[in-house]
């Protein structure tokens, strides 16, 4: 059965390629897509198709693509491939988009998640001339169902000059019911967001869409971009359990709920393990204010410890993105998809005390965090929704093994090579090795728990080395670095390929 309703619609319905045809070079594209949820299936590689064969004939033709976040290797990787994206925002994960932007091919705005569509809205990105969203169905009254995904849907919707849906029916109808949409508006407009509890609705359950910028409707019913999680191994099972004692110790010294606050857990595997660890440990009626629903969520539900989960995406396995479909029923009484400038907003994210739990690259002995660039210069992934969280939580995490690349690289570093998040926003620091809590200590202080607790031994007597030279050369006492070695281990690895001395 067909999943456009209005017959409206259903007379703009056209092959992916024709409606390629409708984006021009130079154009500003606000895609759907979020960590491979609801992105365009099919039109990305269509539109790929048209840039490649641009380019054979010696035309020039580039967009500056626009998403929620990170989408698929038919998406970002088809475009990046063909040498198509001239400027790309907010967060990318795909291999080749990654080798594009380090290869210096296409430009990349890295930017909190939370503040990507409001700028769009704002104007800071010129007009948007272009929106490509996925939805799960066409109502008969135009409104749509949103899929997998929000993201920054509803600023393109709102905002661009021509639209362009994908129906894809490989999306399940009864997520029906399971979005919120409500959208900010321009400063000066915007009042309070009236989210109390991680659970609330405030919005509709669909899009509203101006028919008359409706420029082509595609129908697939092509899946998601599910990847399987890694089995877990000790390290992240011994992460997980560092961060469930200290949340027990949160508890027990009053400073938290016997059912914790809303969790916000980041992207990758070690976050995965952290859910299958509160599953599994001894925390009840557990609710969630965060970005994506992964794998160990879906299980909370089902185990009954998770009473409601706020996100605006999908995350999950094959596995999970299959029992999703089977009974998004069900868990559509328990999960609320929200657009991310509202997913990640910094007043919500303080109002509810959210506790976040993120990933990173390397921290340093005083507490700053590195979450996006390799060496300094190279960019991994990008900040993504880890700054939204981690400035604005009642308390901020970073979880990450103590090492990389088989010892050759420390996780805890003298002075972090690339800044993301300031040792004024990080609580607590969280490896294998164990559990730094940052909260009142001095810079001083904070070193000696970070490398007595959170370094690998391999690495301690190294840091603590550079501790006593750094308070012997610094010009003051307060944050002693010695600057003319406080790289010295990133600059022997891009040597020697080991920061080993
Ligand atoms: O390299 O791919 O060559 O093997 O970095 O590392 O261990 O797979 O870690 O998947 O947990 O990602 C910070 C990138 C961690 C992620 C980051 C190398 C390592 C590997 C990846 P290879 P792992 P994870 C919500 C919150 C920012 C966005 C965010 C991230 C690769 O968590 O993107 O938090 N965070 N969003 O070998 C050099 C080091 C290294 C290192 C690891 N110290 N030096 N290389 N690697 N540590 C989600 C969204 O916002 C959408």
């Amino acid at each position: 059965m067909s999943r456009i309703a209005s017959d409206t619609y259903r007379s703009k319905v056209m092959s992916a390629e024709e409606a390629a045809k409708l984006i021009k070079n130079g154009d500003r594209v606000g895609f759907s897509g979020f960590t491979g949820s609801g992105y365009p299936k099919v039109l990305p590689e269509a539109l790929a198709a048209e840039i490649k064969a641009a380019h054979d004939r010696g035309d020039e033709f580039q967009i500056a693509s626009y998403t929620g976040a990170s989408t698929a290797p038919e998406h970002d990787g088809a475009l990046a491939a063909v040498d198509g994206i001239s400027m790309r925002m907010p967060y990318q994960s795909d291999p080749v988009m990654r080798n594009k932007i380090n290869a210096g091919t296409s430009e990349y705005y890295d930017v909190h998640l939370s503040h990507s569509g409001p700028q769009v809205r704002q104007g800071f990105w010129g007009d948007l001339d272009v929106a490509v969203v996925e939805v799960a169905a066409i109502n008969a009254d135009g409104t749509a169902i949103p899929s997998s995904s929000v993201g920054n849907n509803n600023v393109y919707l709102e905002t661009a000059k021509k639209i362009i849906l994908e129906v894809n029916a490989w999306q399940s109808i009864d997520l029906e019911g399971m979005h919120d949409i409500y959208s900010m508006k321009l400063p000066g407009e915007n009042v309070a967001i009236p989210i109390n509890a991680a659970g609330d609705r405030i919005g509709s359950k669909y899009y509203d869409i101006d028919w008359s910028r409706v420029a082509a409707v595609i129908e697939t019913d092509a899946e998601d971009r599910n990847s399987p999680f890694k089995p877990l191994d000790q390290e992240s099972k011994t992460i997980a359990e560092n961060l469930l004692d200290f949340l027990g110790n949160e508890v027990k010294q009053g400073r938290m709920p016997k059912n914790l606050l809303p969790m916000q857990s980041g992207v990758g595997n070690i976050a995965n393990a952290v859910l299958v660890g509160l599953n599994e440990g001894p925390f009840e009626q557990l609710t969630s204010y965060t970005e994506v629903i992964q794998d160990g969520m879906v299980d909370m539900i089902d185990s009954g410890k998770l009473l409601v989960a706020s996100a605006t995406a999908f995350s999950l396995s094959p596995e999970a993105a299959a029992r999703m479909n089977d009974n998004a029923k069900k868990y559509r009484e328990h999960i609320v998809l929200r657009p991310q400038e509202v997913s990640n907003n910094p007043e919500v994210i303080r109002r509810l005390g959210v506790v976040s739990c993120n990933g990173m690259i390397e921290a340093d002995i005083y507490g700053n965090v590195n979450s996006t660039h390799i060496m300094g210069s190279r960019m991994q992934n990008g900040i993504g929704g880890s700054g939204d969280f981690t400035r604005n939580a009642y308390i901020s995490c970073f979880v990450s093994p103590s090492l990389a690349k088989n010892g050759d690289i420390s996780a805890i570093v003298p002075m972090v090579s690339h800044h993301d998040h300031t040792e004024h926003d990080v609580q607590v620091i969280i490896t294998e090795q164990g559990l730094a809590d940052l909260r009142g200590l001095s810079p001083k202080q904070r070193a000696k728990v970070i490398i007595e607790n959170c370094a690998h031994p391999d690495y301690r007597e190294a840091l603590l080395e550079y501790v006593a030279r750094a308070a012997k050369v610094a010009n003051g006492a307060h944050t002693p670095h010695d600057l003319a070695t406080s790289h010295e281990w990133h600059r022997r690895f891009l040597e020697t390929g080991s920061m080993k001395g």
